[in-house]
């Protein structure tokens, strides 16, 4: 029998679709660029699951706990009590967002100038702060991951070969460290096996590197293993998180997303002291105090509390059947998506729609912005538009994949959305050949697509 949703809604939040021509001015005013567009211009908005969510009764009853102490705050103790539990790490640092976790780590591990991080793919905000801190980011993604038709369990997976070439082509005073992103975002939100982590793990061993885990979707992570991997489908979450956390000497998490938070971050250490000392120093003019990172009692009351709801079944099964209802909508009519579909959004395959537009004119920006024209519903583009410029020789860098993502927040919307969002996305696709690619008016130096404003190519 299906399940229906673990909750039900006790407090609604109005939206509204504007009109067509509304929203050809509006997308206009924000530059074809969908960051741009004001939230109350955006039907049902699917441009990131990072803290967007709707938080529970719980987590709201917990802010009214929250212990403002600039130093040394009750809060921090609760959270780091539950940050601790669920990793097995001896240090927690709270921070503001995941970025803030980035700039906290990455200048303490990136000791040298041109150190490389090789991850199995670096989400844009890591590969910022890894160039920031003098370092280059590396990704060496398993090739299924760039075959979006063909069903793999695991395309989040580490290419073990590549990973080895470049633990082997750099000293190792070369190598700032490996960072394990889960689910892998950029590939489209896919897991990790445990199988591949162990083997990264014991490369990594091998070549004395340090091993860190990018942990904004760990919980997601982890349900997949349950799903998929032999040998874990009677242990709990909670047991395949920790012995994903084993695998590594620490972490930097966004708890927007597995936090079920609307703002947080977290830096945990193994047993590293001389790292988190070091981490703990940079955190205070960067973030705040050390118990308090950027956040206030309150989140981190929040936090607490939904970092413990993500790891339970019964959340994470209709987390992920939502977005597998969606995926199943659009291939069935014939809409190329990252299959099977990761574990927080749906990824559709605009190179495969749009071969007429060259990646330098963005072909999933221009799906994005027509699937907003239908609609009023905000995708995001992850693509040529995202990765920017080679910063030695200035040339647009080619995406992989050019996706546009439609990305679910959690507990927030309901089917009726997503059939909404799926009629939308194939009434677009029906006039694929119709759509036309995008060039700069201005583009921003640092992480370009935030602000950027494009006009239609001619
Ligand atoms: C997202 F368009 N992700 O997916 P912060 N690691 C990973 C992330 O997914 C991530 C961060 C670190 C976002 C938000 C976002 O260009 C964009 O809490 C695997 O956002 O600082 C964030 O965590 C950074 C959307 C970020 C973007 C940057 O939607």
């Amino acid at each position: 029998m299906k399940k229906a949703e673990p909750y039900k809604i006790k407090m609604v939040e109005y939206i509204r679709q504007i009109p067509r021509e509304e929203r050809i001015k509006a997308l206009e005013t924000a530059g074809y660029n969908p960051f741009s567009l004001k939230a109350e211009d955006v039907y049902i908005d699917l441009i990131t699951d990072s803290g967007t969510g709707a938080m529970s009764d719980k987590q709201w009853s917990a802010l009214m706990l929250g212990d403002e102490a600039y130093a040394g705050s009750k809060s921090f103790y609760k959270l780091e009590k539950v940050a601790k539990e669920i990793t097995g790490y001896q240090y927690v640092i709270p921070t503001h967002q995941g970025r803030g976790a980035e700039q906290v780590m990455f200048p303490n591990i990136i000791t040298k100038k041109g150190q490389v991080v090789l991850s199995n793919m670096h989400f844009d905000t890591t590969k910022a702060h890894v160039e920031i801190a003098g370092g280059r980011a590396i990704n060496c993604i398993c090739k299924e991951a760039l075959d979006t038709e063909t069903y793999y369990d695991f395309k989040g997976n580490f290419d073990l070969e590549k990973l080895e070439k470049y633990l082997k082509e750099y000293d190792k005073e070369d190598i700032a460290g490996i960072v394990m992103t889960i689910t892998c975002n950029s590939a489209g939100g896919q897991p990790v096996s445990l199988e591949n982590m162990k083997a990264v793990k014991k490369l990594a061993d091998k070549y004395g590197v340090r091993c860190l885990i990018d942990a904004a979707r760990y919980a997601e992570n982890a349900y997949f293993i349950k799903k998929r991997e032999q040998g874990y489908q009677n242990k709990s979450i909670r047991y395949i998180a920790r012995e994903m956390f084993d695998l590594a000497d620490g972490m930097m998490m966004s708890a927007k997303k597995d936090g079920l938070a609307n703002m947080g971050g977290l830096v945990c250490i193994k047993d590293d002291a001389e790292l988190y000392t070091n981490c703990r120093s940079t955190c205070v003019p960067m973030e705040g105090f050390p118990t308090y990172g950027g956040l206030s009692g309150r989140d981190m009351e929040a936090l607490a509390v939904g970092l413990e709801e993500a790891l339970e079944d019964s959340y994470l099964e209709s987390r992920i059947d939502q977005i597998e209802y969606l995926g199943e909508r659009l291939r069935q009519a014939g809409v190329p998506i990252q299959y099977p579909v990761g574990g927080h959004a749906v990824f559709v395959d605009c190179k495969k729609i749009c071969p007429h537009i060259p990646y330098h004119q963005f072909p999933a920006q221009a799906v994005c912005n027509a699937v907003y024209i239908e609609s009023g519903v905000r995708p995001v583009e992850i693509g040529s538009f995202l990765l920017g410029r080679d910063p030695d020789t200035n040339e647009n860098l080619e995406s992989d994949l050019e996706l546009m993502r439609l990305t679910i927040p959690r507990r927030t919307y309901t089917y009726n959305h997503l059939d909404v969002v799926a009629d939308a996305v194939i009434e677009v696709y029906k006039k694929r050949d119709e759509l036309k690619g995008f060039e700069f008016e201005y583009e921003p130096k640092v992480l370009r697509h935030f602000t950027a404003r494009l006009k239609p190519v001619k």
